[in-house]
């Protein structure tokens, strides 16, 4: 017991650790174990197989190789590296974003019957921030920004002007989101780029062309097509799991497929069809990004998150696991044949070995949606009854914190916050973020730090796997400003609302972006003044590497728990710890303690206040 306390702090990720090792389940905690000891060049990013020549490596002792056979140094394979992580993340956040505008270009050309437009306001609003004055114009010019090749990506007009003339200074201001990666692979490429100033201010380029590109279209055209989010309640944790249901567990990142399945699972013939099967009904709940969509517009239930997920399908219980990309661990197949759990892939883009593949498109989604929905309820009557164990723990939660719900929240301006921030009562903004990693005890870097910042009176923004962190363990409930510091709890109690908001998934981190943007031209500053830090306890992701790098490109000191891999390069590690502050006003720290972790924002904070001259 010990030893699964060391894996998760999660009761419920306790119980099922537990369980799979009674029945010689393997797990991604497993796994790391027999990883052990990891390379330790590819920690210090200090390898390189960029080229055939190779592979190549650095001695980090300074007693073999200090050049790699072309002669590149370990500044220039760190850094080459890390570009090439940057890179990967953009690509996955605005493939997500690309794919919701050509749905939306569908929708709006009449080609996917299946959707249509919730949010006609804000639709307008976006319109009118393109300047046109159709839809069909709106999404061309938006599909236009993938592939644009001078630029400006639109969105990223939305930053303060002392920052755009920065990024444009620095010329790290985006000229198309497909071109800034495409360059990152071309710069990597053997013989290209070679310094490492200039490659990694490519990759800060390459990452403002995610969070204020790629990543914004996604959560703004998710807005328009599903509607914005408003605050909602919900539950978290495997109690979601019903015993005598059948349990549709959606898992992935893009709502465009889940969004129609929470619709086919509602529809009355296939509830009949489930109580013919002996069912008392469909039950829908979410893992990762997929839950953090559906609970902000539809309160779906989230079962769990990043890690969660092997631990989920073990509880025997679950008739259909439905994926499509991102963050969907290949273990899952193999995990499925132990049980009569249907693993099932939907993206052309995501295969995976043990799964069957029931292909989606935006033309037929309703049809799609409908025929799995059918396959988890036909799988019912092969649960083993004998094989089920769903821990009895879930949690109550509050979502839905849009930029717009929360200025609603606020009576219609930013106003009352900024002077709530002014006063001190709320003495700064955390954004605690990123997904579980096994190196970390499940969701204990996340909790250790958010309580730490709560109590602190730093109001907590969040997203991803830290959301639903923060939902197991109870800090998304209204009830929680009771562990938060007198100034906060005031705010939070008088509002009726969590110290910690759940902004969504982590495309919607863009969320954030907006936000802070807008408190800072409120208040007249960039936002490298504001009295905000930003971290990600348990990251692992490449897609978190691109966050961390746009987090920090428009000016937001970060925090990562997990040591990222450029330790091998002094030069590098130092750019991005402190010499980035001389550039773009903002650097990372690296902390595994969480509480150490919160306690550098704070200081962070409180520097930033007395820059402001509060107090
Ligand atoms: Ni974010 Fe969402 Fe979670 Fe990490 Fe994965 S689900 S997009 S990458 S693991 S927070």
């Amino acid at each position: 017991t010990n030893d699964v306390r060391s894996k998760s702090m999660d009761p419920a990720c306790q119980e099922m650790l537990r369980a799979c090792e009674k029945s010689g389940l393997e797990t991604a905690w497993d796994r790391l174990e027999k990883q052990q000891p990891q390379c330790g060049f590819g920690e210090l990013g200090i390898c390189c197989r960029n080229c055939n020549m190779g592979p190549c490596r650095i001695d980090p002792f300074g007693e073999g190789a200090s050049r790699g056979v072309c002669g590149a140094t370990a500044d220039i394979i760190v850094a080459r590296n890390l570009l090439r992580s940057i890179a990967a993340g953009a690509a996955a956040h605005s493939d997500h974003g690309r794919d919701v505008a050509h749905a939306f270009q569908l929708i709006v050309e009449g080609k996917a019957p299946s959707y249509c437009i919730k949010d006609p306001e804000k639709l307008d609003r976006l319109m009118k921030e393109y300047g046109l004055d159709s839809p069909a114009l709106l999404a061309a010019a938006i599909m236009n920004e993938f592939g644009k090749q001078d630029g400006p990506i639109q969105f990223t007009r939305r930053v303060p002007p002392q920052r755009l003339e920065l990024w444009k200074k620095l010329g790290i201001d985006p000229r198309g989101v497909d071109r800034e990666i495409v360059e990152c692979m071309h710069r990597t490429h053997i013989g290209v780029d070679n310094d490492y100033v200039n490659l990694i201010l490519h990759g800060l380029r390459t990452s403002i062309s995610d969070g204020w590109g790629g990543s914004m279209i996604a959560t703004e055209l998710q807005d328009v097509i599903f509607g914005t989010p408003k605050p909602l309640f919900s539950e978290a944790n495997m109690g979601v799991i019903k015993p005598d249901q059948v349990n549709l567990i959606v898992h992935g990142h893009e709502p465009l497929l889940s969004e129609m399945i929470v619709a086919a699972a509602s529809d009355p013939d296939m509830i009949e069809l489930a109580r013919n099967e002996g069912a008392k009904g469909i039950n829908l709940a979410g893992i990762c990004c997929t839950a953090n969509e559906l609970l902000m517009r539809q309160g779906v239930p989230m079962a769990g998150n990043f890690l969660s997920q092997e631990l989920i399908m073990a509880t025997g219980a679950v008739e259909a696991m439905v994926v499509d990309v991102q963050c969907i661990m290949p273990a899952l197949g193999p995990l499925a044949s132990c049980f009569h759990t249907k693993f099932i892939s939907t993206s052309p883009k995501a295969k995976f070995p043990g799964a069957t593949h029931m292909e989606f498109h935006e033309d037929t989604a309703g049809e799609t949606a409908k025929e799995i929905v059918r396959t988890a309820i036909k799988n019912f009557r092969n649960r083993d009854p004998s094989r089920v164990q769903i821990p009895d723990i879930k949690t109550r939660c509050m979502a839905g914190f849009s930029v717009e719900a929360i200025v609603s929240a606020l009576g219609g301006s930013l106003d009352p916050l900024i002077e709530a921030i002014k006063s001190g009562s709320i003495r700064g903004i955390g954004a605690v973020v990123g997904c579980n990693n096994p190196k970390i005890t499940q969701d204990f870097g996340h909790i250790g730090m958010v309580r730490e910042l709560i109590k602190n009176n730093v109001l907590v923004l969040t997203t991803g796997c830290n959301a639903q962190a923060c939902a197991k363990a109870g800090l998304l409930q209204p009830e929680a400003a009771e562990k938060a510091g007198d100034g906060l709890k005031g705010v939070c109690q008088a509002l009726g609302v969590p110290p910690v908001l759940h902004m969504g998934s982590c495309v919607d981190i863009s969320r954030i972006l907006v936000a802070a943007a807008a408190l800072a031209n409120a208040l007249g500053v960039d936002i490298s003044d504001l009295p905000a830090a930003g971290a990600a306890p348990e990251w692992m992701s490449e897609k978190a590497v691109s966050i961390g790098a746009y987090v920090v490109s428009s000016g937001v000191f970060t925090v990562l728990g997990t040591v990222p891999p450029v330790m091998g390069s002094k030069a590098v590690a130092e750019l991005l710890t402190s010499g980035a502050k001389d550039v773009v006003g903002a650097c990372f720290a690296v902390e595994p303690d969480p509480v150490k972790a919160a306690s550098l924002m704070i200081e962070h904070i409180d520097s930033q206040r007395r820059k402001l001259g509060l107090a």
